[in-house]
């Protein structure tokens, strides 16, 4: 019986001990496995001097000692007072002694009010590492890079960081509903939980906040932008302020989403016209009673007239006076308002990819300063590749903020390993040429194109209640790395892969060099399997989940995916040249010159802007249809290559996430066969073509994919 008990007792403890790894993300402060890396940090860091009492100095102070008993075993002393040598200093410029102030002056002025120094510095001919910023969030964020420093085993030798984010709102969207649901969400339930709210604050809101603040982020819309006016009601106000209080001192603010009919709904207005003073006057005491109970509230998200969303439009008035006149209510207060440029209707015959160029370009310059227009990465809905959207550098005078998309709607759901800071970095990157060459649109983003004041980068959410947060234990990278490059978008994905594997998993190079290539390629994998050469948005219907390139009968023409792909006996592809849609004139004419010419389209992107001929000389040599069908095969070994890479780092991994891991890749490579099948026989009914040598033959008839269904897929309202 006692060793029943025993055995018991065991399994529980290694349970949950392996059941907080996979919770812990990326700050699994595992011990310092390189003797001299340890000693080195031992040796320099005897005392822990902490300056400043708020609430943030005191979670820099917990979290210091945390990460010092967990990756050193060991605590240095902690004093109030500097005294002796080799001691950490944490500290904002206020609380500092003024020589040491005064000696780091050079060193504020490179950084801004977020940006922190990690300095080794020489005081009264004593060494001391110094961690300092202008407020004390920045030196949170100071310490969580120092503390990474320790958990990738790097030296701390002459440390000389001055490091400040270069866009001002790095957010999260939550495209969470009331009754705990989540759009697009495949990892569980809403992390809010509003019935238990405010009274109960789930441990979980404190290590959501941590998370963010170590990446960086500072704000979060805690609402689906396809918005329920209940959460402007005192009612619902009450636990956003309990949220907002206890995601304060880790710098991170609240927004919400309006829902532009709410003065009608929640209001009994007979109008929500942005032009009527009852409206007008509606938002501004909203605004206010908001304010009086979150002083910091950082101001709404709105998607108006979009997929049936209410909005200005529908009193005749524009995205403009709705953004202004909502702008207006939220500037007494500071607060800012997010303007959706994500618009399409089925009233206009027109390629949807040009939709939201047409309608929001005419706008530029006509917001009032604290809008900003936030601009999904490419024209049409977060495909595994799209083009960067036209719209950015295209509105010089108004501030453009990034929308990203972290959860997988489109590639593959929680269940495919994608790693998204690769989609990220090749948008960021791209030239628009709106102002000569290298005018990329992070310059756009982080203001320095234009000059802008106000900047940010969104990414709707891919968390939720799920034990690991993320749902697929390699999508906590796509959170991570969506902060990274919030912070610096110049950042190369490769950095953050290796950065993070070694924060999640292990620093051995044996499991980082291979692991870190897969992460990278799988990018390249799940284009290749769903959607290679440029095509786009044929996923099944509605839940976007899996191939349905045959889907034809939806009430709206740019629902089907046969609008997309234009398949026929002739060829394959959306002819958005001048001779088509003419989709390639609304980009710098550098770039317009490029997508229009066949030759010089780039290959990933030919059936974006091409409609091709099956017989078509790919750059390669082979055919249209061969390179595509190829592609297709191609997706599916680098899968089966993934999994080889896999299974050779269990003794890297704890068990529980290396079997986690496992299974999600024998899942991803039979849906990758899936989508090869599928797409090729839909395809080879209009090509007529043999599958060419290379290509295995598919195991399913067409018939039979097509008659695939998922009633209950997730995040699919
Ligand atoms: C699409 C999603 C839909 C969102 C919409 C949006 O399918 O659920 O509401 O975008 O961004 O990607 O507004």
């Amino acid at each position: 019986m006692t060793s029943l008990r025993f055995v018991f007792l065991f399994l529980l403890t290694s349970f949950s001990a392996l059941a907080q790894k996979d919770y812990k993300l990326w700050l699994q402060y595992s011990t310092v496995a390189n003797a001299s890396i340890s000693k080195e940090y031992k040796d320099n860091l005897k005392g822990i001097v902490v300056l400043g009492n708020s609430e943030t100095i005191k979670i820099t102070q917990k979290e210091l000692k945390t990460g010092f008993l967990e990756m050193l075993e060991n605590v240095p002393e902690i004093k109030s007072e500097l005294k002796g040598e080799n001691n950490l200093i944490i500290g904002s410029r206020s609380n500092l002694n003024s020589e040491i102030r005064k000696e780091l002056q050079s060193d504020f002025d490179k950084i801004n009010d977020e940006g922190f120094l990690i300095k080794t510095i020489s005081f009264k001919n004593k060494k001391q590492i110094i961690i300092a910023g202008k407020t004390d969030v920045a030196v949170l964020y100071g310490v969580f890079n120092f503390l990474r420093l320790m958990q990738t085993n790097k030296s701390i030798q002459n440390l000389h960081v001055a490091d400040s984010p270069k866009t001002n709102i790095r957010i999260l969207n939550h495209w969470d509903n009331l009754d705990r649901t989540v759009e697009r969400g495949y990892a569980g339930f809403s992390l809010w939980n509003w019935q238990k709210l405010p009274d109960f604050i789930d441990q979980r809101y404190i290590d959501y906040a941590r998370a963010n603040a170590s990446i960086g982020i500072n704000g979060t819309v805690l609402t689906n932008v396809n918005a329920n006016a209940l959460i402007l009601m005192p009612q619902y106000l009450e636990k956003v302020e309990a949220l907002a209080n206890v995601f304060r001192p880790y710098g991170i603010k609240v927004y919400l989403t309006a829902r532009f009919s709410a003065p009608i709904e929640i209001g009994k207005l007979r109008t929500a016209d942005p032009k009527d003073p009852e409206v007008i006057n509606w938002w501004k005491n909203k605004a206010a009673e908001i304010y009086q109970r979150i002083p910091d509230f950082g101001g709404f998200l709105v998607k108006a007239n979009s997929e049936g969303q209410p909005g200005p439009q529908n009193y005749g008035r524009d995205h403009v006076d709705g953004a202004n006149m909502l702008a207006d209510a939220v500037a007494p207060f500071k607060g800012i308002v997010m303007w959706r440029a994500f618009v399409y209707s089925e009233h206009d015959a027109n390629d949807r990819a040009k939709q939201a160029y047409a309608e929001f370009q005419p706008y530029d310059g006509k917001f009032i300063e604290n809008v900003i227009v936030q601009v999904k990465n490419g024209a049409i809905d977060f495909q595994p590749r799209e083009p960067f959207h036209p719209l950015f550098g295209a509105m010089p005078k108004t501030p453009l903020m990034m929308e990203f998309q972290i959860t997988q709607e489109y590639l593959g759901f929680s269940t495919h390993l994608v790693f998204l800071p690769k989609l990220f970095q090749e948008v960021l990157e791209s030239d628009t040429y709106q102002k000569g060459k290298g005018s990329t649109v992070a310059k756009v983003i982080d203001g320095t194109l234009y000059q802008n004041k106000l900047t940010g980068i969104a990414g709707v959410s891919n968390i939720g209640n799920d034990l690991n947060w993320t749902g697929h234990p390699f999508a906590q990278a796509n959170w991570y790395g969506f902060g990274r490059l919030a912070w610096n978008p110049y950042l190369d994905s490769e950095t953050i892969a290796d950065e993070w594997l070694r924060c999640t998993f292990s620093n051995d190079e044996h499991f980082i060099k291979p692991v870190k290539k897969m992460m990278i390629d799988s990018r390249e994998a799940v284009v290749n399997y769903m959607t290679p050469l440029g095509l786009h948005h044929i996923m099944d219907t509605g839940h976007h989940y899996g191939p349905g390139p045959w889907v034809s009968d939806l009430s709206r023409p740019e629902w089907n995916p046969t609008y997309y792909h234009k398949a026929d006996k002739n060829g394959i592809g959306f002819d958005r040249s001048k001779s088509g849609t003419n989709a390639v004139s609304q980009y710098a004419p550098e770039m317009a010159k490029v997508f229009n010419n066949l030759e010089t389209c780039p290959e990933k992107d030919l059936l974006w802007f091409h409609h091709v001929s099956w017989d078509y000389k790919l750059k390669n040599g082979k055919t249209l249809w061969n390179g595509l069908a190829l592609k297709y095969q191609e997706g599916v070994n680098q899968v089966a290559e993934m999994q080889k890479v896999w299974n050779k780092a269990e003794k890297y991994v704890d068990i529980e996430r290396f079997n986690e891991v496992k299974m999600l890749l024998e899942m991803q490579q039979k849906e990758a066969k899936w989508w090869r099948d599928a797409c090729l026989l839909y395809f080879q009914q209009f090509s007529g073509k043999e599958l060419p040598s290379g290509v295995e033959k598919p195991t399913e008839t067409l018939e039979y994919f097509k008659s695939l269904k998922f009633p209950f897929a997730p995040g699919n309202g």
